[in-house]
């Protein structure tokens, strides 16, 4: 069986990991992540605490080197969201950092940390490779309703998505890559990690996002970029006052944006001031990556590209039958099949045959397709489902937090366009008491406490009675008016 990561069995000693002063090459991360694994070993699954920092990169890497399928946690979910993932994945581990303090619900798990420097060198030939249909991630995703679901990916279809974005994008090891998305979903953590250490180059990861490291890193030796929308909505604001960021970005070989759709606007601005065309990928948890401009096509605003390889995509209109124009104005769901999909959703049988139309994966996104292939996304088929900062936030997982406070009577939540986050979320009150409504603050901690943190309502709007229909169902679209 071929590596997941062939420089890792190599032992090259070319820069893999760069979190701010801290580095590993691919053979310090061979030695440090073998020690580790070999600790890890016949475990059912690990959760991995997932901050933005070298002993995640390195915790994800011994668990897939150990075959042990990795649940990646967002450090900022509040309690019930969390007790829910552990729960439902039931890790038997859970690797972190030494010093982060975890929360109850994980803290009875056995602990391990994952500081490079306490982990004894050890040579010791790496793990035989796990079968490629083996789950290599569980990823937690929102749906319109309930609490997320667990997605597994199999290792095959982390290399198939890797290998096929290597293709797309002309990337080699020769790459090296700066992101500071966060590493508990499939952008940051599988495209934005595990691709570089796959291609054998490296990744500079800036902790947290700003327009300044991206200078820094793109002018001193950073080929890539990858970000979400939001991200590139802060460069295209800054580039006006920064010409050290706009030299930055003109010498890149590849920005690319995903996640969420890029608005033309933006695209636009940071073109004019680079002359630079970011390029844009369509993915999602449940398939990885699907459609991308490639390095060698022409990058256009306001399209996700065509099928990467090995992809077969269609488009089904309302009646489900497949759509075969490709004439720009054709609007249908995107339908998916390819060694890129995952598996099932876990302990949850219902919901993965529900999510398939006859061994197609239904992703709920609207499409056109242009006369030569190129895919542009035009909605969303569930109006529940809120892309906010390139996050994917169910309303009716917040709606149920919201209506548990007690100041609350009746709650609707909505997705309302913000020019930086793409969405902002929106919280529509009926206060259980007129005259004296919980304010904004503390309906925002209140979700906080109980979910992640970018779930929280930006905005809060009090009203006397939500509009209903006959049947008594909130009608959303009568909120915006
Ligand atoms: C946010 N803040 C709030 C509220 N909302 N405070 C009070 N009330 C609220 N309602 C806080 C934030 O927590 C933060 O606090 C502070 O305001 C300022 O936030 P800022 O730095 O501006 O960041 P942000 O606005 O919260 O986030 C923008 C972001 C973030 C950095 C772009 O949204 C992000 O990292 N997005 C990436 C999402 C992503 O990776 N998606 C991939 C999944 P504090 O400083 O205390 O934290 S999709 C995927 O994987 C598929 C496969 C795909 O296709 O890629
Ligand atoms: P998630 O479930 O968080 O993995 O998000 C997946 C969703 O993000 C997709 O179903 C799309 O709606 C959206 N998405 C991802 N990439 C893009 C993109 N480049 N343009 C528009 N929407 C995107």
């Amino acid at each position: 069986m071929s590596p997941l990561f062939p420089a890792l069995a190599e032992r090259s000693t070319t820069p893999a990991l760069q979190f701010g002063d801290r580095t590993l090459s691919h053979a310090e991360l061979a030695t440090v992540a073998g020690a580790l694994a070999a600790r890890i070993a016949g475990a059912p699954r690990v959760a991995v605490w997932a901050t933005p920092t070298l002993g995640t990169a390195v915790g994800v890497v011994a668990a897939l080197l150990a075959g042990v399928p990795v649940v990646p946690v967002n450090p900022k979910t509040g309690e019930r969201e969390l007790t829910h993932i552990v729960t439902d994945s039931s890790p038997a581990l859970v690797l972190a950092e030494r010093g982060a303090e975890l929360p109850p619900v994980l803290a009875t798990l056995t602990r391990l940390d994952t500081d490079v420097a306490d982990i004894a060198p050890d040579t010791v030939p790496l793990p035989a490779e796990p079968s490629p249909q083996a789950p290599a991630l569980i990823v937690y995703t929102s749906g319109t309703t309930g609490p997320p679901k667990g997605v597994v990916l199999p290792r095959r279809a982390v290399t198939a998505t890797l290998d096929a974005l290597a293709d797309a994008w002309q990337w080699t090891e020769a790459d090296v890559l700066v992101h500071g998305l966060p590493l508990f979903h499939v952008h940051g953590l599988i495209l934005g990690i595990l691709g570089p250490l796959r291609r054998g180059g490296s990744v500079r990861h800036l902790g947290r996002f700003s327009t300044d490291g991206v200078a820094r890193e793109l002018s001193s030796g950073a080929t890539m970029l990858f970000g979400v929308p939001t991200m590139y909505h802060r460069i295209a604001e800054a580039l006006a006052d920064d010409p050290a960021l706009a030299k930055a970005l003109t010498g890149a070989r590849l920005l690319v944006s995903g996640s969420a759709a890029l608005p033309v606007r933006d695209h636009e601005r940071i073109a004019a001031a680079t002359g630079r065309r970011v390029i844009e990928r369509y993915g999602m948890t449940e398939t990885l990556m699907n459609t991308s401009v490639r390095a060698d096509g022409e990058p256009r605003a306001g399209t996700v590209g065509v099928p990467l390889a090995g992809v077969e995509l269609r488009l089904v209109d309302e009646t489900g039958v497949p759509i075969t124009a490709y004439d720009s104005e054709t609007v249908g769901e995107i339908q998916l099949r390819g060694p890129n999909l995952f598996t099932e959703y876990l302990n949850r049988p219902d919901a993965t045959e529900a999510a398939f139309d006859d061994g197609w994966f239904r992703t709920g996104d609207m499409a056109v397709r242009d006369p030569d292939g190129y895919v542009r996304i035009v909605g969303r088929k569930a109006t529940d489902l809120i892309k906010s900062g390139g996050y994917k936030i169910g309303a009716g997982e917040i709606e149920n937090v919201l209506l548990e406070h007690p100041g609350v009577r009746e709650a609707a939540v909505t997705g309302e366009p913000d020019e930086d986050l793409g969405e902002r979320i929106v919280a529509w009150i009926v206060p259980a008491q007129a005259d004296a409504p919980p304010s904004a603050e503390e309906l925002a901690a209140h979700v906080g406490a109980q979910l992640a943190s970018h779930k929280r309502p930006r905005t809060v709007r009090y009203l006397d009675a939500l509009p209903r229909n006959d049947m008594g169902k909130i009608m959303k679209r009568a909120l915006h008016g």
